[in-house]
């Protein structure tokens, strides 16, 4: 059998050990290779003894196909080639990349492995013309002794890339299938009398105080490190000693050098103790919550390439988004980022590189985790996992990896594991009795399945005795998710639920012109579409307003309204609030107007305070106090100032409007209907003219584009499915009176889809005051009483009205259930800038709990909007029709009109893209409604 079906490990490399880098030379062989790509493994002519000068160049590390060789393709659990293990097509892409290299003159004699840190997905090496071997396991490093075929010029390595495998049934992650030498390569010389390996093992006790210190490594290694006065503490003996713990929140790292007279290891050790006690998950004596995120390598433009910019770069949005915790979705990183996790501090579950989930569609049948063809494979990858990330102390779980259903070789692996390292924990969410891991894990369990998880009334025993976490939750897809603060309230209620981790964080988008691509995009004939655009951040690393709201839920420092004033809470894990600040701002009506420091007293982890008011002036319009916790110096990851929490609080109502005056009564004219500031259309009763301003509607409308939450995972059982049977987006407007006879204008309607015999009746009456129209609108359900997407009315107003101002909540969209970033201010944006620009289109930017708004052109003319209290709005240059037949984001072009919704509800958002729909308290359903709305026009030349 060719090796590239051969179900076993790669072969020819050195044995897994620690990444690490030393003062023993090595060189990078990164840069420009020659590159040729093959249709497949018969037709790949000779790549040794070769001329490459009509080659083309590859940058290495990269991803062909991103290179413009093949074509990116997306499949989510299906594999893109027929299930025929170990076989792959014949038709199996072959890039031979291939590099010249000279020493450097100070290039020792002696041993030199050469490392390759990922290639995807099967290679084989030749150096010299001699083959050193054949790496698999995409995510992991392979090393080549090659010490002896080294010349000191003209080197030729060559490497044959294939990309299909054997091994590619063991990476079937929901990602895009892409090939190439995507981590880096680099030649390490290996003095004799070096440091091969070693494990720092680093505890801490957390009733004493006093770390543990012992280095495995060959004899004659000794460890220094200067800040605890430890000096030559040689390999193998334990040393005791007073050292502050790691934790992510104190991501105290000591610096120390192992050395032996032939090299010199930098070192960076962080103390802590992983346990499980009580069924609960601690670090250091306490319980963990873990406020988490799934995290992919993703890069727009190189995808599984992730230099360590772009490394830091998640690091910081994460610790500045109050993320403590990372599950390496569903491989080992780059090691980078798990030196980025050390320094910075998250907690990190490092899963194996391991995925069989497309033999789930065929009832498990012929899975590799139960053949035992599979078993050495198995088995290699969980001990290049251990083995290469064993030093790092943020990493606190291992996982054998996902979605490979259950079997001997996952329990092979997990044995393994915990006989390695005793000292981290074995989590593995398929083995669902828990028989060989050491957490219950579960992925889109619902609140009440979590509920019933925490009240310990899991019928399974061992379950029941283990801490439990949510290894995925909150499909971040699209609009959404909705829901989170369900799951807070159960992890701070159940001690055994300990958090969890959203799916996920980056949405795989590819850059294309004009837009991210998604699955399909590039001809795939088989895909899932943009279920490859699920995270918290776009592709370009924007916060999406999920992540605003899943830092918001997790937001370490809480500050609530108390029964004497102000409760503060600390939800920190570790530490105290002893690093922030606590200040306040006093806004009428958004407008700030008094603000000032407030003393809160310390409060530890777990503790919560009163503290009394500050002492307020008087306001005149509806007042909020908004006070804020923020870190009071700069950190690693935020500069002083970063809000780690905040609170609001009304302090006065706004003062109550007495009724307008009516100042009808309605005037005919030949073609038109009068009353104050409006003109209306006889026959149909709209809206076509407020103070001179064009404008069409307002009427009413219960449609919006749908999200992806809202089409859900199972078609036929979505809102979405059912909305659209119903056809409310399609929904007709039939007069049934016009009543002008008064000094109200009355227009009753009944608005109903073809087809279906029920409908809505939307009754509006129209009032003049002063300078403006009173609107109100009383919705009485006919016959329909399921769920609504929206309620309220829609209309549209010249384009030049493209600003727009606010009093309400902000500054972003908030929907029911995704509400709680939002807080009560004045905010502004242009209406281009309220739009969310989800991969793909979809609802997005409604604003809420909206006082008063203002939609104005550069000269100030415009509309005015005055909730009675409040309503939601959105506005966009485009209507919800073409929202909704959008698939990218320059599908949206700008019309000659600003549509706006004015809402009095909206449908909550859920999760059902892959979890559970929206919770019954924020599904819309249809039922007797009403709303008023003012409208006042704004004319031209009024600053405003
Ligand atoms: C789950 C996968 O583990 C994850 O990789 C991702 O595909 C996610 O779904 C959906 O985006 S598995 C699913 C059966 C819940």
């Amino acid at each position: 059998m060719s090796y590239v079906e051969d179900p076993g490990p790669g072969h020819g490399s050195v044995p897994p050990r620690a990444a690490f880098r030393s003062d023993a030379p090595s060189l990078s062989l990164n840069g420009t290779w020659r590159f040729r790509l093959s249709p497949g493994l018969a037709a790949a002519p000779d790549p040794i003894d070769v001329d490459d000068t009509g080659w083309d160049e590859l940058p290495v590390p990269s991803l062909w196909q991103l290179h413009g060789h093949g074509k990116p393709a997306y499949t989510n659990v299906h594999y893109p080639f027929p299930v025929d293990p170990p076989h792959v097509p014949s038709e199996n892409p072959t890039g031979d990349h291939r590099r010249r290299f000279d020493l450097p003159a100070s290039w020792p004699a002696g041993s030199a492995l050469l490392r390759f840190d990922g290639i995807d997905s099967c290679g084989r090496i030749w150096l010299n013309g001699t083959e050193l071997g054949v790496t698999k396991g995409s995510r992991l490093p392979s090393e080549f002794e090659v010490g002896p075929l080294l010349k000191p010029r003209d080197n030729l390595l060559v490497v044959r890339v294939h990309q299909w495998s054997a091994g590619s049934y063991l990476e079937d992650q929901d990602m895009w299938w892409l090939s190439g030498i995507f981590r880096d390569v680099t030649l390490l010389a290996r003095p004799a009398g070096g440091i091969g390996d070693y494990w720092l093992h680093a505890d801490y006790d957390h009733t004493t105080g006093l770390g543990t210190l012992r280095v495995d490594a060959d004899p004659d290694v000794v460890l220094d490190i200067p800040a605890l006065g430890v000096t030559g503490l040689p390999a193998g003996e334990t040393r005791e000693l007073p050292v502050e713990p790691w934790s992510a929140e104190t991501p105290r790292l000591y610096e120390g050098t192992l050395s032996t007279v032939a090299e010199r290891v930098p070192v960076r050790i962080g103390f802590r103790t992983v346990s499980i006690e009580d069924g609960q998950l601690k670090v250091n004596g306490r319980r963990l919550l873990l406020r988490g995120v799934n995290r992919h390598e993703h890069d727009p433009h190189t995808g599984r390439v992730v230099s360590r910019e772009t490394a830091l770069a998640d690091v910081l949005l994460m610790k500045r988004h109050h993320i403590n915790a990372v599950r390496t979705s569903h491989y080992p990183p780059d090691p980078a980022f798990l030196e980025l996790c050390d320094e910075y501090g998250l907690w990190v579950i490092d899963e194996c590189d391991l995925e069989t989930h497309g033999f789930g569609p065929l009832g498990w049948e012929r899975n590799p985790s139960s053949e035992p063809m599979w078993a050495e494979a198995y088995l290699d990858r969980m001990r290049r996992t251990v083995e290469r990330d064993k030093n790092r102390p943020s990493v606190i779980l291992w996982s054998l990896g996902n979605e490979s259903h259950t079997g001997e070789n996952l329990a092979r692996m997990a044995e393994w594991a915990r006989e390695r390292d005793p000292s981290r924990p074995v989590h593995y969410e398929g083995d669902y009795d828990c028989s060989y891991v050491d957490v219950h894990s579960r992925m889109y369990a619902s609140p009440e399945e979590v509920e019933r998880i925490g009240k310990l009334e899991d019928d399974n025993e061992r379950r029941r005795d283990l801490p439990f976490v949510l290894c995925e939750y909150a499909h971040a897809m699209g609009n959404g998710p909705g829901g989170l603060l369900e799951y807070r309230e159960l992890f701070e209620r159940y001690p055994n639920c300990q958090g969890g981790f959203v799916w996920e964080w980056i949405d795989h988008g590819l850059a294309a012109p004009g837009h991210f691509a998604y699955g399909g995009d590039f001809g795939e004939p088989l895909h899932d579409g943009n279920f490859v655009v699920d995270g918290l951040v776009f592709p370009d690393r924007t916060p999406s307003p999920g992540l605003v709201e899943f830092a918001k839920i997790i937001e370490p420092v809480r500050i609530e309204a108390g029964a004497s004033g102000l409760r503060v809470s600390n939800h920190y894990d570790f530490v105290s609030t002893e690093h922030l600040t606590f200040t306040w701002v006093l806004e009428d009506e958004g407008v700030a107007v008094a603000e000032g420091v407030l003393d809160v007293p310390t409060l530890h982890s777990g503790q919560s305070g009163s503290v009394p008011l500050p002492a307020l002036p008087p306001t005149g319009g509806e007042s909020w106090l908004t006070i804020s916790a923020s870190l009071a110096s700069a950190t690693s990851w935020a500069p002083a100032g970063h809000v780690v929490g905040w609170g609001q609080l009304p302090v006065s109502p706004a003062a109550t409007r007495s009724p307008a005056p009516s100042r009808g009564p309605v005037f005919r004219t030949a073609d038109r209907l009068l009353l104050g500031a409006g003109e209306f259309d006889p026959a149909t009763g709209t809206l076509t003219t407020l103070g001179g301003h064009a404008v069409r509607g307002p009427r009413l409308d219960v449609w919006r584009a749908t999200t992806d939450n809202d089409r859900g995972s199972s078609p036929g059982e979505s809102d979405a499915s059912q909305w659209l049977a119903a056809g409310l987006h399609r929904m007709q407007h039939r007069v049934i009176e016009v009543n002008a006879d008064g000094d109200e204008l009355l227009v009753r309607t009944r608005v109903a889809p073809a087809a279906q015999p029920f409908g809505l009746f939307a009754d509006y009456t129209w009032t003049a005051f002063d300078d403006g129209l009173r609107l109100r609108v009383e919705v009485t359900p006919d016959g329909y009483a399921g769920t609504l997407p929206r309620l309220g009315l829609t209309m549209a107003v010249p384009a030049a009205f493209g600003s727009v101002e606010w009093f309400g909540a902000g500054p972003g969209e908030a929907y029911p259930d995704s509400r709680q970033a939002v807080r009560v201010g004045r905010f502004s944006s242009s209406v281009d800038g309220l739009q969310t620009p989800y991969v793909f289109p979809q609802e997005n930017g409604n604003r809420t709990a909206v006082r008063w708004a203002r939609l104005t052109a550069p000269d100030g003319a415009g509309l005015q909007l005055d909730g009675d209290p409040a309503f939601d709005f959105t506005a966009r240059r485009w209507d919800a029709a073409a929202l909704e037949a959008a698939r990218h984001t320059d599908d949206l072009v700008s019309g000659d009109l600003v549509h706006v919704t004015l809402d009095v509800a909206q449908h909550g958002l859920g999760s059902a893209a892959c979890g559970p729909g929206v919770l019954p308290r924020y599904r819309l359903f249809a039922r007797k409604t009403s709303f008023t709305l003012r409208f006042r026009p704004l004319a031209g030349g009024v600053a405003n």
